[in-house]
């Protein structure tokens, strides 16, 4: 448990710093900063949560997995993927050919979840998916 906490945070630094690595040079020497990333077209791929369902009631403490289905997208195909979000921050990054993602350690209240197609270079698609979970 302990291992895999510690996994979780290494993968949560590594989404962060690859997350963080394109927005570099949309700083503009005026301080400006684009509100987002350029997106991909999803071109008819499609991702969709399954489970749980929008609103679902996580007990605090326990973890909770959310499960996926897709459309017209080949996982690790070109280093296809997807990538979960929680409240708008990255919070992992699915690289292999799972359709389901624990979420450890979510905090009390109310949190959004979403999930984003990604291509080998970690550009989001613009259609994903979102639900609203209440962790209490
Ligand atoms: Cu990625």
């Amino acid at each position: 448990m302990h291992l895999r906490r510690l996994l979780f945070l290494g993968v949560g630094v590594l989404v962060a710093s690859l997350a963080s690595a394109p927005n570099l040079s949309a700083h503009g020497s005026d301080g400006q900063m684009e509100e987002h990333e350029a997106r991909v077209p999803n071109y008819g791929a499609v991702i969709r949560i399954v489970s749980p369902a929008d609103g679902y009631v996580c007990p605090a403490g326990m973890d909770f997995e959310v499960c996926v289905e897709l459309e017209q997208f080949t996982l690790v195909q070109d280093g296809c993927h997807w990538h979960v979000s929680v409240d708008g921050e990255p919070w992992s990054m699915i690289m292999d050919d799972r359709l389901n993602e624990v979420l450890h350690g979510l905090q009390p209240g109310e949190h959004r979840i979403e999930v984003l197609l990604a291509d080998g270079e970690h550009r989001d698609l613009e259609e994903g998916d979102a639900i609203t979970v209440v962790v209490r």
